[in-house]
């Protein structure tokens, strides 16, 4: 191979490239080239091609390396908190009952609605910036605070503009279907509203790469969901559902039909409905942060998934709710204490099927030649160690298109 007119080789690391079969796609004593902002070349340091002698060399001591972390599933942007809500809870009430008496996803919407864009802006870098510290180089992040068409549109916004304040990419989803405006006399009128009014500006105005929706018995219907998506996919936008969280309700059967991005939550699908997400390559995305807040008892069909070779996504689910979690590194331990995933599934699962799950796979999500170079480099010498500790960041260089911090 020719000499590598490179700028960057990362070279003493423990490489977990997330590629392949083997745990971790582990390449001990590895090394990596990158040129600009992508990876030009991985792999054990004893057969680095000839450097350049312009490049800048950087041993990081057998430190361990990892690909970028990508949250794909949060509602990060959004004003007020629950506090009292979880009080509520703690005392006995469960989230349905909280959500039917007006708290909920509508104390929310009231908060959200009342906040400007630099308010809304300015609660959300409070969040991003812990994101962003533990890991977090990609990240998705839902509307649906709004309901309405001027504070849907402020939300997706004030997503859109992150990366201008904070180093990592991101993804914008339209959360059409969250809960229902009790200002719409039925859940059918608010549907045809947001299909004909609010969609169409959002695509319009190209502020969204997907759209979601809330499949539940105390929120939208798979019918209403389905009008929605049809509209959605008229307009060339990807999907993505909320779906089985609570109770069983066709909502992954719906995202299999659809052929959706992924299918979130799930603890509640049935065999059949996995079958159906294998078989449509949906992402099944697992949220234990909302499990482990909502004191929920019923865990997603992992060993299903693991035998019927869905991939599964790993995210925070980032929201005052039911996930105040801003943390990938607590919400792998959490996937591995409560649903029994191993360390390198819960690696996987926020790195390359984390990708997957927001359409920007093989972009992103493993260290490999092509990708983008965004990747961590942490005080730890082996990717077990970041899963093990309860949420415990050792120390974190974290690059983004090529570039730390300090570049
Ligand atoms: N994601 C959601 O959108 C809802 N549950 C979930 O996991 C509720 C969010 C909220 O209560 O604000
Ligand atoms: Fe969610």
């Amino acid at each position: 191979m020719s000499e590598i007119a490179s700028h960057e080789v990362w070279t003493g690391a423990r490489l977990a490239t997330m590629t392949g079969e083997a745990p971790y796609g582990l390449i001990d004593d590895g090394a990596m080239v990158v040129r600009g902002a992508e990876i030009v070349w991985t792999g054990p340091r004893t057969s680095l091609p000839p450097i350049s002698s312009a490049a800048r060399v950087r041993d990081v001591d057998g430190r361990c390396i990892t690909p970028g972390f990508v949250d794909c599933h949060t509602h990060v942007v959004y004003a007020g908190d629950r506090a009292r809500e979880f009080e509520l809870h703690l005392r006995g009430a469960d989230y349905a009952e909280i959500a039917r008496s007006g708290g909920g996803i509508l104390s929310t919407v009231r908060a959200t609605r009342a906040a400007s864009e630099a308010e809304l802006a300015a609660a959300a870098d409070v969040r991003v910036t812990a994101m962003c510290r533990d890991g977090t180089t990609t990240l998705e992040v839902k509307s649906g605070y709004g309901l309405d068409l001027e504070t849907e549109l402020r939300m997706l916004r004030v997503a859109r503009a992150l990366p201008g304040r904070h180093r990592l990419r991101v993804r914008t989803t339209y959360l059409g279907l969250h809960a229902l405006d009790p200002q719409w006399p039925t859940a059918d009128a608010y549907v045809d509203y947001v299909c004909t009014e609010v969609l169409p500006q959002v695509a319009a105005e190209g502020l969204a790469d997907a759209v979601d929706a809330f499949c539940e018995s105390i929120a939208f219907s798979a019918a209403q969901v389905a009008r929605f998506f049809d509209a959605a996919r008229a307009l060339g936008l990807a999907v993505k559902l909320h779906a089985d969280q609570l109770t069983a309700n066709g909502g992954a059967a719906l995202a299999a039909r659809y052929g959706a991005l992924s299918a979130d939550h799930l603890e509640h699908a049935t065999h059949a409905d996995l079958e159906a997400l294998a078989a449509a390559g949906t992402v099944a995305v697992i949220l234990p942060g909302a499990f482990y807040y909502l004191r929920e008892t019923k865990v997603p069909p992992i060993a299903a998934l693991r035998e019927l070779g869905v991939p599964m996504a790993l995210a925070t689910d980032s929201n005052p709710g039911t996930s105040p979690l801003t943390s990938p590194l607590l919400a792998m331990n959490l996937a591995c204490t409560l649903f029994g995933l191993t360390p390198d599934e819960a690696l996987r699962g926020f790195t390359i099927h984390g990708a997957r799950a927001l359409g920007l796979s093989p972009t992103i999500g493993t260290l490999a030649p092509g990708r983008k170079a965004d990747f961590t480099v942490w005080d730890a010498d082996h990717p077990a160690q970041l899963v093990a500790g309860i949420g415990a960041n050792p120390g974190a260089t974290v690059v983004v298109a090529g570039r730390t911090q300090e570049d």
